[in-house]
């Protein structure tokens, strides 16, 4: 009989299933539908570890729901729009179609010696022109919608490339990637989509997700960033204006001793004085040259001038000094705060730093009456409390105030109530080729207009030149941009930036249901049916953006009538990373490459000194990567697969780990050999029933393997506990190691069949022969699902009550069939009856069998 040898039976089998189209889409209506997704991966040429972690754990799930009765629906795509393909023809002049094609098959022919159950029927791919088109049909569906719009915003120039730049290329010393020049911010007027019309809906939903991880909605909460407040309006003294601030604390309106306006505030030259002007102009191009991270960072002091301009409290009609200053986001709120230092923390240092008044208007509920709000004030009172010092308010608790501020404001047209997000509007536009065109042309007479749908898709023009420097390629492109406006004939200009990737991912799953539809953007109803998806599967990096928009589109779609439901995907699972073995010198800091070190005792060859050793996210400037084919080569994709499973529940952080790579591959080879040897003197079709008298050796048996199915099935079923079901099916082949000398007993044999159909989502090239070595014709992934009979779970044994003298002293647990001799004696060998009987003299034993032993003592 033969050894397991991976390579050939994996390939032999991943041909056989390609044939026979074993993981196409079925559509049997009387199935319920399971959609199972993996976030689709960039082709970025090859697979790593982390992409066959998350494609393992949905295929699992995608086999475990088809031997369940589902109708699965398992794709795989590529998000082929992206930089590194334009990088690629700039350094090294191939072009961006090239070589992402080049790169998609040599990943997907990957994927397959994987034995991902993919239906590769339904693949879709961002940057082909079939896909791309309806990337622009919905554009234009929400430009129809008023939910695409263009502004002015500002870009990273390169002054010397005289290129924009994306975010990737600019160092963290604000330098470009290419020519090393000082990026600068340019303004241009760019697209963005309205995500904020739906913020109060992307939030509230988060609660229709049970089955998403807190953490992950938690950070989508934050992202929306909703709160609830005032504005208010301060007249501007000598001006015929004024300033509009939002504010969270109403309630503290009192205790306002300053105005501030972000630099940016177009109030700011109206509010300036003559003798402050220079000053101010400086301070604010000081201030604009800094990013948001910069100016907004907790630890850095805040930096500020007054403008020498002066403004009305409305409540206290008293004039309060206006100051700009670097803290405040002219992008946020109003781009205006009010200065309140006794009861904000940055206000609380920017008044300490400048000499602002602090002036307390809330204290703590159980403070003294004498409150004196010019007393000297230590640090900042953030909490509820009494409002004091607040005219008619005075006295009420600040969690009421709030809302009666807001009321007199309204009332007296001094404000309103407002909600604020921190969410913004989406920019989509980039000035780059690799990308799906924006479907627009812009005429002089009738402005943007849509490229009209039967001219769609706008293609990307071929034989472009990429040098890295200057506008696109696609503004070069005199005969693509000049043409005549669809709406009018008069000459206009095709739009050339391109969107966004992130939108080619967030409609892509939508597009899977029905992916070669060359006249819809999908069938609406295949859509509708296959959707929302009920396992999504990806990496933590995407909880914010792409889960974001993904569910913006949805609801979008939703309002344009096409979908019917509001959130595109039920459960969500986000797997932890892949860490591997990584050293580092802690005086250089240098990573170290694991073949140049002696892991006994691991020092830098170079310098001798003592390394770190630590598990880190494989990355290759750490040398901690492990390849997955090189794994493959060596163990199999039976054996990867098992040891991602085992190592670690789904969620959590992977240390990669040779020994239990090894560890599993022994496992496999004693699942092969137990189940050849069975095969060698057994073939299925020849056994009989399993009714019947069953002896102890086939009941203890028995219950194993159901047991095994009822944990399998219960970890796989609650979260999804991949490596608790492979402990339970190591337990299930132990015990029919165990139990060879039955083997030729029905009983054994469904034992090695139960458990070829618990593995074969985890394993599936292995078990699918063995399935076939044991006399199946059909396959493995075909069968149902295993399920437990309870009765053969129940142990065979009752409990026995012990009397002395006819009063109860405890019970035993003995054989139920055991005669009354038996019961006799291992009642008397019973720990309580030896306790009892000490020293007594026995006169009489009454066995009940079934029921009890008495014994009677004189
Ligand atoms: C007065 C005040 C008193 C404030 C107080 C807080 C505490 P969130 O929760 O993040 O929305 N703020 C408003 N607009 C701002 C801007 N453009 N840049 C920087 N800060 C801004 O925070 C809202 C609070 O942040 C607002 O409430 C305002 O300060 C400040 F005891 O107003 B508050
Ligand atoms: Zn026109």
């Amino acid at each position: 009989e033969s050894r397991y040898n991976p390579a050939s039976i994996e390939q032999k089998w991943q041909n056989t299933w390609a044939e026979q189209g074993l993981y196409q889409t079925h559509q049997d209506p009387n199935k319920p539908k399971f959609y199972a997704l993996s976030m689709f991966p960039y082709p970025s040429g090859s697979l790593h570890m982390g992409h066959v972690r998350n494609y393992t754990i949905t295929d699992v799930i995608a086999r475990l729901k088809r031997m369940q009765g589902y109708r699965v629906l398992h794709p795989m795509g590529w998000d082929a729009f992206g930089l590194p393909a334009e990088n690629a023809a700039i350094d090294r002049g191939i072009p961006p179609q090239t070589w992402t094609y080049q790169n998609i098959a040599q990943m997907r022919e990957q994927l397959q010696r994987l034995g991902f159950s993919i239906d590769w029927d339904a693949e879709v791919t961002t940057c082909s022109p079939e896909y791309y088109r309806w990337t622009q049909w919905i554009f234009l569906q929400f430009f129809q919608a008023g939910l695409a719009y263009q502004k002015e915003s500002a870009v990273n120039w390169d002054p010397i490339d005289q290129t924009v730049l994306a975010n990737e290329q600019v160092d963290n010393e604000g330098r470009s990637w290419r020519s090393g020049a000082i990026v600068e911010r340019k303004l241009l007027r760019q697209w963005f989509l309205k995500i904020t019309d739906y913020a109060e809906e992307l939030l509230n939903d988060l609660e229709k997700l049970p089955g998403w991880p807190e953490r992950v909605k938690l950070m989508q909460a934050n992202w929306i960033g909703k709160s609830v407040g005032a504005r208010l309006d301060f007249p501007i003294v000598g001006v015929d204006d004024q300033i509009s601030v939002f504010t969270t604390r109403p309630d503290t309106v009192y205790g306002v001793t300053y105005v501030v306006l972000a630099p940016e505030h177009p109030l700011v030259a109206q509010v300036t004085t003559k003798d402050r002007k220079a000053e101010v102009e400086a301070f604010i191009k000081q201030v604009t040259a800094e990013s948001e991270m910069e100016r907004t960072a907790e630890d850095k002091p805040k930096r500020g001038i007054p403008t020498g301009g002066k403004a009305i409290n409305p409540f206290t009609k008293k004039e309060v000094p206006i100051w700009i200053a670097d803290y405040v986001l002219y992008e946020y709120g109003t781009g205006a705060v009010m200065g309140v230092p006794a009861h904000d923390v940055r206000d609380f240092a920017f008044a300490t730093q400048y000499n602002l008044p602090i002036r307390q208007v809330i204290v703590p509920d159980d403070a003294d009456n004498d409150n004196d709000p010019d007393d000297e004030v230590k640090q900042a009172y953030t909490e509820p409390g009494i409002m004091v010092d607040s005219g008619p308010f005075s006295g009420e608790h600040s969690s009421h105030g709030k809302q009666a501020v807001i009321e007199y404001a309204e009332d007296e047209g001094y404000g309103e109530g407002r909600v604020q997000y921190r969410l913004r509007d989406w920019l989509i536009s980039r000035q780059r080729y690799w990308g799906c065109p924006i479907p627009i042309i812009h005429c002089p007479d009738c402005g943007a207009v849509p490229v009209p749908d039967g001219d769609l898709p706008v293609k990307l023009p071929q034989n472009v030149e990429f040098s890295g420097r200057g506008p696109s390629p696609l503004a070069t492109l005199e005969d693509w941009v000049n043409v005549p406006c669809p709406s009018c004939g008069t000459p206009a200009k095709r739009e050339t930036d391109t969107m966004d990737t992130f939108i080619d991912s967030s409609w892509y799953f939508l597009r899977y249901p029905d992916a070669k539809n060359a006249d819809q953007v999908f069938d609406v109803a295949q859509t509708n049916d296959w959707m929302p998806v009920d396992q999504y599967v990806g990496g933590i990096e995407h909880a914010i953006l792409h889960l974001l928009y993904s569910r913006f589109f949805t609801k979008v779609l939703r309002d344009r009538n096409l979908l019917k439901f509001d959130e595109p995907f039920q459960r969500l699972l986000t797997q932890g990373m892949v860490q591997g073995i990584t050293y580092k010198n802690p005086k250089t800091g240098k990573y170290i490459p694991p073949n140049l070190v002696n892991t006994n005792e691991p020092k830098d060859p170079e310098t001798g000194d003592r390394l770190q050793v630590f598990f880190e996210k494989m990355s290759k400037s750490k040398y901690n990567g492990v390849d997955p084919l090189l794994v493959m080569e060596k163990y199999g994709a039976d054996t990867a697969r098992m040891f991602i499973l085992f190592k670690a529940p789904p969620e959590k952080d992977l240390e990669w780990d040779d020994a239990d790579v090894e560890g599993q591959f022994r496992f496999l080879n004693r699942v092969w050999r137990l189940v050849t040897e069975f095969a060698a003197n057994h073939s299925v079709s020849s056994t009989k029933s399993t009714t019947g008298n069953l002896n102890k050796a086939e009941k203890d048996l028995r219950r194993a393997i159901h047991n095994a199915i009822k944990e399998v099935t219960e970890d796989l079923e609650g979260d999804y506990q991949f490596n608790t079901a492979v402990s339970e099916m190591m337990k299930l082949s132990n015990a029919l190691s165990d139990n060879s000398k039955i083997q030729d007993s029905p009983i054994y044999q469904e034992g090695i069949e139960t458990l070829l159909k618990l593995l074969a989502p985890f394993s599936p090239h292995i078990t699918e022969d063995l399935w076939h070595q044991i006399g199946h014709s059909d396959s493995v992934h075909l069968q149902s699902w295993p399920t437990f009979d309870p009765s053969a779970l129940v142990v065979d044994e009752i409990t026995l009550v012990i009397q002395i003298n006819g009063k109860t002293r405890g019970t035993i647990q003995v054989a139920s069939g055991a005669d009354k001799s038996t019961l006799e004696q291992l009642a008397k060998d019973s720990e309580i009856a030896q306790r009892h009987l000490e020293g007594k003299q026995l006169r009489k034993v009454i066995v009940v069998p079934g029921k009890l032993v008495n014994f009677v003592v004189g």
